[in-house]
C-alpha cells in the first residue's frame, strides 16, 4: 500500500514534469544475449576469467552494479523472455516451453512503458513467435535466426541483411538511436543477440582469437553423474557423446556436406547457414578451419583426448561469439556518448539463462544446477549505481519488468510476481528481500532430454524435484559443494535442513500459485552411469 502511494506521488510529480516539457526520466538500453554464462564474463570471476573474455562488459561492471546471485525461473530461451515481458512465472504467462506461442495480447512491460510516454524498440532475437506488440519499432529474427546473413522480420516484411548477426543487430539499434527515434521522448531499447547460442559460428574477424592458447578446462569436465538422481544420466547434452564433430564443431563441414549427424534430433543450422555465406565469408571460414581439421584427422584422437579436443574447439568458438557481443556493448555505449545520452541512460547487460561450457561435461542449459540457473545481470545507472558495486541478494528475471517500470516512474501492476530492483540499485538494504527463489522447467521430451523439474534455491541450499521418472530429489549444500557433485538428499546429517527447505518450497509454490501438473508420470528408460569415456 505504502509502495503504491509513493509511486502514485512519483507519477504525479512526473506528469507535472512532462507537462512542463522537461522530461528527465532515464532512457533504458537493455542488451540481452542468448546463452551467455556468467563464467564467460570477466566481472563474474568464473573459471574462464584468465582468458579475459569480455573487456567491455567488465568495463560496464566497473561503472555499475553486478548481481552475483542472479537467476532465471525456467532455464530456456522463449520462456525466459516471456517472464521478462510479463514479470510473471511461466505457468502464469502461458509460455512454458519453446514449443508454445506467446500471447502478445497480455500485459507486458513495454506496453506499460508506452503508456507513460516512453518510445520503445526491439532488434534481434525474440523467440516468442507472433507479431511483437508494445514496440514503436522492431525487427526480429525468425525463430533462432542465423549467424551469417540472417533474415529479419520488419513491420513491413522479411528481408536478408548481409553480415554477422551480432553486427547486423547492433547496426539496426545504432541506426534507430541516431536517425529514427523521436528525440523528444525517453526510450527503452532492447538489443537482443543470437550469440553465443549454438551452433557458435563466430564472425570472420574473430576466427583467430584464442588460437594460440589452451582454454582452461572446467573442473567437472569428466563428471560421471554417479551421485545424481537418474535424470542426470539420461540427458543428451554431453560434449563426449552428443556434440557433433561436423554440425557443431565444423569438422569437414562445407555447403555440400552429406553426413547425418550423431543426434536423434541433429540440428544442421550451421550447414544450412554455410550455404548462405558469400564467397568471401566462406573463404575466410575454410582458410581457418581447413588446416586445423587436417591436423585433427592426423592426430586420430580417442577417449578423453578427443573430449578435450572437442572442448577446446567448442569453448573457443563460444568465446569468439561472446567477443562479438562484447564489441556490440562497446559500440552501443560509444553511440550513446556521441549522442550525449550517456549520463541519463541506464545500460543493462543480461542473457536469457546461463550455460554449460563443459561444466559437468555438458553444453546447453535447462537444468537447475548453478551454471544454467544463473543469469548475468550488470546494470550501470549513472548517478545511481555505485561504480564497481556487487550485490548478493537473490534476484531473478521475474524482477526485470517491475524494475524497468519503476525506473520510468510507472506504476507496477499488482499481478506482476517479481520485485523492482531499483532500491537495490540505489544501494539500499531491504530487510524483507526474498530469501529463496523458485524454479520450474517443463520442456520434456525434447532436444537434450532434460526431464521436467522444479525446485528452490536459498542463499545456501538447493532442493530439486524430478517428477517424471518416479519421485526423484536432489539436495545440495552450495557452501561446501559449489559444483553440486554430492547429492545429500538421503544424508541424515541434513534431514532437518531438507525438511525446512522442503516446507519453504511448498510455500513458494503456493505463493506463486504454481498449480501446473507435477503428478508423477513414470516412463520407460534405462539408468546408466556414463562410460569412463566413450569418445567418438
Ligand atoms: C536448438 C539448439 C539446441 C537448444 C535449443 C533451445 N540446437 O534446438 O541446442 O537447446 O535450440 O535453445 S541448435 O543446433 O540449433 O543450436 S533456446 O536458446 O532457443 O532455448
Ligand atoms: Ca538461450
Amino acid at each position: 500500500m505504502k509502495r503504491l502511494r509513493i509511486q502514485w506521488v512519483v507519477s504525479l510529480a512526473l506528469s507535472a514534469v512532462v507537462t512542463a516539457g522537461a522530461d528527465d526520466r532515464p532512457n533504458i538500453v537493455f542488451i540481452f544475449s542468448d546463452d551467455h554464462a556468467p563464467n564467460a564474463i570477466g566481472a563474474y570471476d568464473g573459471w574462464l576469467k584468465s582468458v579475459n573474455p569480455t573487456p567491455e562488459i567488465d568495463r560496464l561492471a566497473a561503472e555499475g552494479m553486478t548481481f552475483l546471485n542472479s537467476f532465471c525461473t525456467n532455464s530456456i530461451c522463449g520462456p525466459s523472455r516471456a517472464v521478462i515481458q510479463t514479470g510473471k512465472h511461466s505457468h502464469k504467462n502461458g509460455f512454458m516451453n519453446n514449443g508454445n506461442s506467446f500471447d502478445w495480447n497480455q500485459q507486458t512491460f513495454p506496453k506499460l512503458l508506452q503508456k507513460v510516454g516512453y518510445q520503445t524498440a526491439i532488434y534481434g532475437k525474440s523467440h516468442l513467435k507472433g507479431t511483437p506488440q508494445g514496440y514503436d519499432d522492431w525487427a526480429v529474427l525468425p525463430g533462432q535466426g542465423l549467424y551469417y546473413n540472417p533474415d529479419l522480420i520488419f513491420p513491413d516484411g522479411r528481408r536478408m541483411i548481409e553480415g554477422h548477426c551480432t553486427d547486423v543487430v547492433t547496426d539496426l539499434a545504432v541506426d534507430w538511436l541516431k536517425n529514427r527515434r523521436d528525440s523528444s521522448k525517453p526510450f527503452m531499447l532492447m538489443v537482443q543477440h543470437k550469440a553465443p547460442h549454438r551452433n557458435w559460428m563466430p564472425a570472420a574477424r574473430h576466427l583467430e582469437l584464442y588460437d594460440d592458447i589452451d582454454i582452461p578446462e572446467p573442473p567437472t569436465l569428466f563428471d560421471r553423474y554417479e551421485d545424481n538422481a537418474p535424470p542426470a544420466r539420461h540427458q543428451e547434452l554431453e560434449i563426449d557423446r552428443h556434440m557433433d564433430l561436423h554440425y557443431d564443431l565444423f569438422v569437414d563441414l562445407s555447403p555440400d556436406f552429406e553426413g547425418q549427424g550423431t543426434q536423434k534430433r541433429q540440428d544442421r543450422s550451421a550447414f544450412h547457414n554455410m550455404k548462405r555465406m558469400t564467397p568471401a565469408q566462406l573463404k575466410a571460414w575454410h582458410d581457418h578451419y581447413g588446416p586445423r581439421n587436417e591436423e585433427f584427422h592426423e592426430a586420430k584422437l580417442e577417449g578423453k583426448d578427443l573430449v578435450r579436443w572437442k572442448f577446446q574447439r567448442y569453448a573457443k568458438n563460444y568465446l569468439r561469439c561472446v567477443r562479438g557481443v562484447d564489441e556490440s556493448v562497446a559500440t552501443l555505449r560509444r553511440t550513446l556518448a556521441e549522442l550525449d545520452l550517456s549520463d541519463n541512460t541506464v545500460v543493462i547487460y543480461s542473457s536469457d539463462q546461463g550455460f554449460y561450457i563443459g561444466d559437468h561435461g555438458w553444453y546447453d542449459k535447462r537444468w537447475m544446477y548453478e551454471e544454467s540457473l544463473m543469469m548475468p545481470l550488470i546494470v550501470s545507472w549513472p548517478g545511481v549505481t555505485t561504480p564497481g558495486s556487487r550485490n548478493t541478494e537473490l534476484v531473478q528475471n521475474l524482477d526485470y519488468a517491475g524494475t524497468f517500470l519503476e525506473m520510468a516512474g510507472a506504476e507496477i501492476p499488482g499481478d506482476m510476481q517479481g520485485r523492482s530492483l531499483v532500491p537495490l540499485l540505489k544501494g539500499e538494504t531491504l530487510k524483507d528481500w526474498r530469501d529463496a527463489i523458485y524454479y520450474h522447467y517443463y520442456e520434456y521430451p525434447s532436444v537434450h532430454m532434460v526431464p521436467r523439474h522444479y525446485g528452490i534455491r536459498t542463499g545456501r541450499y538447493k532442493l530439486m524435484h524430478f517428477y517424471q521418472f518416479g519421485d526423484e530429489w536432489e539436495f545440495y549444500d552450495l557452501e561446501v559443494d559449489p559444483d553440486e557433485l554430492t547429492n545429500q538428499y538421503d544424508n541424515p546429517y541434513y534431514a532437518d535442513e531438507i525438511a525446512e527447505v522442503r516446507k519453504q518450497l511448498e510455500a513458494l509454490r503456493e505463493f506463486y500459485e504454481d498449480d501446473s501438473d507435477v503428478s508423477e508420470k513414470p516412463r520407460e528408460w534405462q539408468d546408466k552411469v556414463r562410460p569412463e569415456t566413450a569418445g567418438r
